[in-house]
């Protein structure tokens, strides 16, 4: 018989919730043992709704201590990221970091040292667009040499449910940072300079800290370029293109089908608005892969704190190119040190 893993979720805000669905219904062999959320009643209440039993800890550090909880999955706000993950890896136990990995790329190297110590991966980073069937098939048909060298990229990301108080910064270590992870998985190569541009304002934000849309071009060292349109307040829906232009053809990620109607002399077919449902394939897969690996006390094998890592030196160098007026900033990308690259 397969063996349960008993898991422990920090944060049971919209993605954590998602995934305590995730882990307790659609994953087999899991248990989830604790939950913690700051906010007190928070994740008692969506225990209750979701029809499930679990310790209901205040203070993360219980939850990590707790020698039922084998495998920490962190779902908290992006600025808990950091020591909730630390003081996992320093307990010793597996763990899943939503992205992004911390907040800057000096949070994530010490992230990548801590790791380092136990002498093999304990960490996967929840960048699930590597498990989503599209971008992998998107990928294969990229390495076959089907459309030949790539050349450039266009990519979109819209979102259409972002909170009010959501910023410039979450639009870039929030949102961008999907494609700036995604982008150089796919094409094989680092980026060599990352610049923001920021076209006019649109009359729907609702504070004065944040400047969409924005657009993000990339250079990556081979020469490819890559343009990420990032627009957090669309008003039609969540929208996720990249169409990539190669010597030979161009290959185009799909729009989720959905049924198209004929009515009232329309021919129409909906665009999805929930960035979850988006990828809830890919979510699933991610949770089987990383679960199947710590099960059998494994390292999992999905993206890495070095993946993390680089890319949150690419998101800091497009914040600064935000502070700097849209300065273009070169990338010094390091190689993958030896541990991160079995
Ligand atoms: C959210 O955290 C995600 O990961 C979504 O994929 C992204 O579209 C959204 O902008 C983020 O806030």
């Amino acid at each position: 018989m397969a063996k349960t893993t008993k898991v422990g979720i920090i944060g049971i805000g919209f993605i954590g919730s998602d995934h305590l669905n995730r882990l307790t219904k659609t994953i087999a062999n899991v248990d989830v043992t604790a939950v913690c959320d700051i906010v007190p009643g928070k994740a008692q209440k969506v225990l209750d709704e979701q029809g499930l039993e679990a310790k209901d800890y205040a203070d993360y550090h219980e939850l990590i201590n707790d020698p039922e909880v084998e495998v920490v999955v962190c779902t908290a706000s992006n600025e808990a990221h950091y020591e909730i993950v630390m003081a996992a890896l320093k307990a010793g136990k597996f763990c899943f970091c939503e992205k992004p990995l911390a907040l800057d790329a000096k949070q994530c190297m010490d992230v990548v040292e801590e790791e380092q110590k136990h002498g093999r991966r304990m960490l996967q980073v929840g960048f699930m667009r590597h498990y989503a069937p599209e971008y992998v098939q998107l990928k294969h048909i990229i390495d076959s040499g089907q459309i030949g060298a790539p050349l450039m990229a266009d990519c979109r990301h819209y979102n259409q449910t972002q909170p009010e108080e959501y910023d410039s910064t979450r639009s870039i270590i929030e949102t961008a940072i999907h494609e700036i992870d995604v982008m150089h998985w796919l094409l094989n190569d680092d980026y060599k300079n990352i610049k923001v541009y920021l076209p006019k304002q649109t009359r729907h934000v609702q504070n004065k800290n944040i400047r969409d849309p924005q657009i993000v071009v990339m250079e990556t060292k081979s020469g490819i370029n890559i343009s990420v349109e990032v627009f957090v307040r669309c008003q039609y829906g969540y929208d996720i293109k990249c169409d990539v232009v190669g010597e030979e053809g161009v290959a185009e990620l799909p729009t989720v089908p959905q049924v198209a109607l004929r009515k009232d002399a329309k021919y129409s077919t909906e665009i999805l608005t929930d960035w979850k449902a988006r990828f809830e394939s890919a979510y699933d897969i991610e949770f089987r892969d990383f679960i199947a690996h710590v099960s059998e006390d494994k390292s999992p094998v999905g993206p890495s704190a070095w993946d993390g890592y680089i890319a949150a030196v690419t998101a800091d160098a497009a914040l600064k190119s935000i502070e700097e007026g849209g300065k273009t900033q070169d990338l010094d990308i390091p190689e993958s040190p030896k541990f991160y690259q079995e």
